[in-house]
C-alpha cells in the first residue's frame, strides 16, 4: 500500500513529458523560500496519485482518436545536500547516502567522468563551480512552432513566485524527439523499467511477481523510503528490510540522480559504418549488439540476426527474455549496454561469487529511469561525421541508495571490463567482456569483446576498439525528492 498522495509523481510513474525544464537554483533567503514553497507551490506538486490518474486520462484521450497531447503540466522539486542543510540546518541532514552528502562533483573522478588536473569534473561551469541547492522539474506538452513551450512558461512563473529568495544557476530543457520515445542514437528507450509492487498492474494472474512479461515487480523500498526494500541475499519475492531512514522527514522521498549526457551522434554512426565495413557486417546489427536491442526496441536475445519492429513495439514481448541461456554471448555480447546495466539471470550460479541469491543481488541494483533527450536533430548538411550542435540525454533516475544503485551500475558493471566475471557467466570462458560501449567510462580508450564476424560459428573472437567515447557527461547533480508532507512541514 503505497502512500501515493505523498510520493512525487516522477519517481515511479513519471510525469507526462514532451518537454521538461530543469531549473537549478540556489537559495538566497531560506525563510522566504520555505514560505513560498509551503504556501504557493506544494499544492501544485504532481503526486504519484495524480500521475497515475493522468496516465489513464491520456490513454482514454488517445483511444478517442485525438492526435494532440493533453496540455498537462507536471511539477516536482528536489534538493541537494547543501540545499537541505540551508533549509533544515546541518543537524537534520546527517547520516544520508554518502555520495548524496558528498555531492555529484565529488564522485566524478570515481565514476571516471572527464576531470581536470585537480580531479574536478569538466562540466558546464555552473555545475562545476557554483553551489546548487535544488532543482525544479516542470514537464509539459510540446511547444507550438515559434512559441515558448508551456513547461518553459510555467517554470518562469514558478521562479517568479520565489522572487529574490532564489538565484537561478542553470536552466536545461529536454525535448522529446520527432521519432517519439527514441533517444538520439536512434534507439527506442524507456522500455524496461522495474515494476513496483502495489502500483504496477500485473498482467498474469498466475505470476504475482510480474508486471508485463519479463518485468519483475520490486519492493517499493528500492525507490522510495518507508517501505520494504530489496534484500540481495533473499529471493526477490520476499520483502527485505526497509532502507535505513536516518530522519523521519525522509519517508516517502527518493534520491534522484541527474546527468546531462552529451551524445556524439554523427561520430557513433561513423564508427558503426567503419567498423561494420571492417568486420564485414551490417552497421545496424553492430549497433544492436552494442546496445542489446535494435533501434525498434527488439531485443537481440529474441531477434539476434535481424530487426523485428513488431516485436520491438510490443510491450507483451519486447522485455520477455533472460541472458543465462545465451551461452558464450552468441546472441547478445556480455558488454552490450542492457546486459551490463541489468544482467538479469546472468549471474545464475550461486556458488561462484558467494552470492546467496544471484537474482536478488541483481535486483538490489536497479534504478527507475525517467530521462528525456535534449538538443536538436542532427543536421545532415553540417554534421555528417562530426557533432556541431550539442545534443544528448538528460538522464534521470530514482533510487533509495545512490551508492548501491546508480553508482554501482556505472562503476561496478558498465565501467568494469571484467564484468560479468568468467566465473559468474554461463559459458563465459576466458574472454574479458570489456566496457559498456554506450556509457562505460575508462578515462581513455575503451574496448568491448564482440565475437560478431564469425557469428554464428564463433570460432575467432574480435574486439571493438573505441578510442573516443560516444557519450560525454557535461553536468550532474544528486538530489533528494521529499514527500508532500515534508515539503509542507519541513
Ligand atoms: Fe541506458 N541507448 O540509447 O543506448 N539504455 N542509456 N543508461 N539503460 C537502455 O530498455 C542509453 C544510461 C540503463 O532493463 C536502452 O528501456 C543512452 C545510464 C538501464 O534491460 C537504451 C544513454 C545508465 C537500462 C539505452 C544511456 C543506464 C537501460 C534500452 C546515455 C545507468 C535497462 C531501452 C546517453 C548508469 C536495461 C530500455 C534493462 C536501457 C541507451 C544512459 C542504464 C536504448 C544513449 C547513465 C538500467
Amino acid at each position: 500500500h503505497l502512500r501515493e498522495c505523498e510520493i512525487q509523481g516522477d519517481i515511479i510513474v513519471g510525469l507526462q513529458k514532451d518537454e521538461e525544464v530543469f531549473v537549478f537554483f540556489k537559495i538566497l533567503d531560506a525563510r522566504k523560500f520555505r514560505k513560498v514553497l509551503r504556501e504557493r507551490l506544494t499544492d501544485r506538486i504532481t503526486t504519484t496519485s495524480s500521475a497515475l490518474a493522468r496516465e489513464l486520462q491520456v490513454k482514454a484521450y488517445k483511444r478517442e482518436g485525438h492526435r494532440h497531447r493533453l496540455p498537462l503540466i507536471g511539477i516536482n522539486i528536489g534538493f541537494t545536500h547543501a540545499g537541505l542543510e540551508t533549509l533544515l540546518g546541518a543537524a537534520k541532514c546527517t547520516g544520508m547516502d554518502p555520495s548524496f552528502m558528498a555531492g555529484a562533483a565529488a564522485q566524478a573522478a570515481a565514476l571516471s567522468d572527464p576531470v581536470d588536473a585537480n580531479g574536478n569534473p569538466v562540466w558546464k561551469p555552473a555545475f562545476a563551480s557554483d553551489t546548487i541547492h535544488g532543482v525544479l522539474l516542470v514537464a509539459g506538452p510540446a511547444r507550438e512552432v515559434g512559441q515558448p513551450g508551456p513547461a518553459e512558461t510555467e517554470a518562469s512563473a514558478i521562479v517568479a513566485l520565489f522572487g529574490n529568495a532564489v538565484a537561478v544557476v542553470d536552466r536545461e530543457t529536454g525535448i522529446t524527439r520527432p521519432q517519439r520515445g527514441h533517444e538520439h542514437f536512434g534507439f527506442l528507450d524507456g522500455i524496461s523499467n522495474p515494476g513496483v509492487r502495489g502500483i504496477t498492474p500485473r498482467t498474469n494472474p498466475e505470476n504475482p511477481n510480474q508486471g508485463v512479461p519479463g518485468q519483475d515487480l520490486l519492493w517499493p523500498g528500492a525507490f522510495v523510503f518507508g517501505y520494504p526494500g530489496q534484500d540481495p541475499d533473499k529471493p526477490f519475492e520476499e520483502p527485505g528490510p526497509e532502507p535505513h531512514l536516518p530522519h523521519p522527514w525522509m519517508r516517502d522521498g527518493s534520491y534522484m540522480v541527474f546527468r546531462r549526457l552529451n551524445q556524439r551522434v554523427p561520430e557513433f554512426h561513423a564508427f558503426l559504418d567503419a567498423q561494420a565495413a571492417a568486420l564485414g557486417t551490417d552497421p545496424a546489427l553492430l549497433g544492436a549488439r552494442m546496445v542489446g536491442r535494435w533501434q525498434s526496441g527488439a531485443p537481440v536475445m529474441l531477434a539476434p540476426l535481424q530487426d523485428d519492429p513488431l516485436l520491438g513495439a510490443d510491450p507483451a514481448r519486447n522485455n520477455a527474455f533472460e541472458f543465462s541461456q545465451d551461452k558464450a554471448q552468441r546472441r547478445c555480447p556480455y558488454g552490450a549496454h542492457i546486459r551490463k546495466t541489468y544482467p538479469r539471470d546472468d549471474l545464475k550460479d550461486p556458488g561462484t561469487l558467494g552470492l546467496k541469491d544471484p537474482e536478488g543481488f541483481v535486483q538490489a541494483h536497479r534504478i527507475m529511469r525517467q530521462g528525456i533527450p535534449f538538443g536538436p536533430e542532427v543536421d545532415e548538411a553540417t554534421e555528417e561525421t562530426t557533432t556541431v550542435q550539442e545534443r544528448g540525454l538528460m538522464f534521470v533516475c530514482y533510487q533509495t541508495s545512490i551508492v548501491e544503485q546508480f553508482e554501482f551500475i556505472q562503476k561496478d558493471w558498465s565501467n568494469a571490463p571484467s564484468f560479468p566475471p568468467a566465473k559468474m557467466r554461463p559459458g563465459g570462458g576466458a574472454v574479458t567482456p570489456g566496457h559498456d560501449p554506450i556509457i562505460g567510462q575508462a578515462g581513455g580508450p575503451r574496448q568491448m569483446d564482440e565475437p560478431l564476424p564469425n557469428y554464428p560459428t564463433g570460432s575467432v573472437r574480435s574486439t571493438l576498439d573505441m578510442p573516443e567515447p560516444f557519450v560525454v557527461p557535461t553536468a550532474a547533480g544528486y538530489f533528494f525528492m521529499p514527500s508532500l508532507t515534508a515539503l509542507k512541514t519541513m
